[in-house]
C-alpha cells in the first residue's frame, strides 16, 4: 500500500506507532520499525539527555527509518527539541501541544514534522506552519485526549488540509485501518495494540491487563480539570473520579497520579498505577510480535480494501 505516508516517511506499510510515555523506547520503536513500520520513540517527561540515549540504542537496532515523538507538555521539551536536531532524526511527531516554536529549526535541519493534533483549528495551523503532515487523534486514544472521535475528526481534517492526515484512536486491526483509509486517511497511528506486543519493554501485568480489558473497561481521569486522560479503570481510577466529583483539585488529587504511570509500566501495579489504554483494548486478545501486528493489519486492510462489495 503506497501513500504520501509511505513516500514522506521512507516505510513499507503505512502504519505509525504511538510515541507512549514509558513504553515507547528503543526496543519496541526498531522492533515495529524492523516489521516495515514507523517505530517511535517517546520523549514523553524523560530529560534529552535519556532520550539521546534511546535514539543512539534505537540506531543500533534498525536500519530503518524511526522517529521521535516530542511531549510539549514535558519541561524538558526543549531539551529534546534541541536533542533530535543534534542527532539527525528525521522524523519527529509531537504531541499535547502547540509546536509551532520549534517548528522553523526541526524544518531547517531538514526534520519531517507531523504534529498530533485533535481539532482541525490545530491542523490548518500546522499546515501554515510548515508541517509536513499530521496524526489527527480521536478520544479513543489511550493517555492525554481531545473531544472529538476519530470518526467525526478524521475525515473533518482531511477536508481541511492539503498535506497527508494519519488516523489515531480506535485503531487496533485492518478493519479499523481500511476504515480509517476510507474516511480519507493516508496512515494509521496504533498505540494500544502494540503495547501487547512481545517486544515491548512493559510489565506483563500491564499487559495482560489489555488482554483482559473488556469494551466498557476504560475510564478518563481529569476532565473536570481540562487535562482528561484515558486509561483503564482501577482501584486509583475509581477513587480519582470520585474526589474530583466532589470538587478536588488537580493539585490536591496528584498524589494519586505522580509517577503513576511509572508504576504500572515499570513495577506492574495495575491496581495503583495508571494503565493508560486506548477504547479499543477490550479488542485485543493475545500479545504478538510487532512483525505479526504490522503485518496482519496491512494485509487484514489491504483485502478489505478490494473486497467487491
Ligand atoms: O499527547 C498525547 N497523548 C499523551 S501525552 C501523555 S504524557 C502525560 N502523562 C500524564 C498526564 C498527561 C500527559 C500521555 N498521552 N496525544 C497527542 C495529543 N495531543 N492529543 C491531544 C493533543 C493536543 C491537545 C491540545 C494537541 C494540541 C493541543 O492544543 C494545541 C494548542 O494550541 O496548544
Amino acid at each position: 500500500m503506497k501513500t504520501r505516508v509511505t513516500e514522506l516517511l521512507g516505510i513499507e506499510y503505512p502504519i505509525i506507532q504511538g510515541g507512549m510515555a514509558w513504553v515507547a523506547e528503543q526496543h519496541l520503536a526498531a522492533a515495529v520499525s524492523n516489521a516495515g513500520g514507523l517505530g517511535l520513540i517517546g520523549g514523553a517527561n524523560a530529560p534529552g539527555e535519556v532520550v539521546r540515549d534511546m535514539i543512539r540504542k534505537c540506531r543500533e537496532l534498525t536500519d530503518k527509518p524511526f522517529g521521535v515523538n516530542v511531549m510539549l507538555m514535558s519541561p524538558y521539551a526543549p531539551d529534546v527539541a534541541k536533542v533530535v536536531v543534534e542527532e539527525g532524526v528525521k522524523i519527529v511527531t509531537t504531541g499535547a501541544g502547540d509546536p509551532a516554536k520549534y517548528m522553523n529549526e526541526w524544518k531547517a535541519a531538514g526534520i519531517k514534522v507531523i504534529p498530533v493534533v485533535a481539532s482541525v483549528a490545530h491542523a490548518k495551523l500546522m499546515q501554515k506552519a510548515g508541517a509536513d503532515a499530521v496524526v489527527a487523534e480521536g478520544t479513543e486514544s489511550g493517555g492525554h485526549i481531545g473531544e472529538a472521535t476519530t470518526m467525526t475528526l478524521v475525515p473533518q481534517v482531511v477536508d481541511a488540509v492539503d498535506i497527508p492526515v494519519i488516523a489515531a484512536g480506535g485503531i487496533a486491526d485492518g478493519r479499523g485501518m481500511a476504515a480509517a483509509m476510507m474516511l480519507g486517511a493516508e496512515g494509521v497511528q496504533i498505540g494500544t495494540r502494540f503495547v501487547a506486543s512481545t517486544e515491548a519493554q512493559v510489565d506483563e501485568a500491564y499487559k495482560n491487563r489489555i488482554v483482559k480489558a473488556k469494551d466498557i473497561d476504560s475510564e478518563v481521569t481529569g476532565r473536570s480539570h481540562g487535562h482528561p486522560v484515558r486509561c483503564l479503570r482501577n482501584q486509583m481510577t475509581r477513587e480519582y473520579v470520585r474526589l474530583e466529583a466532589e470538587g478536588k483539585t488537580m493539585e490536591e488529587l496528584e498524589y494519586l497520579t505522580l509517577g503513576s504511570l511509572r508504576k504500572a509500566v515499570q513495577e506492574g501495579d495495575i491496581q495503583n498505577g495508571t494503565v493508560m489504554a486506548g477504547q479499543i483494548a477490550g479488542m485485543i486478545h493475545d500479545i504478538r510480535s510487532c512483525k505479526e501486528i504490522v503485518e496482519s493489519i496491512n494485509s487484514q486492510c489491504e483485502a478489505l480494501l478490494h473486497k467487491n462489495w
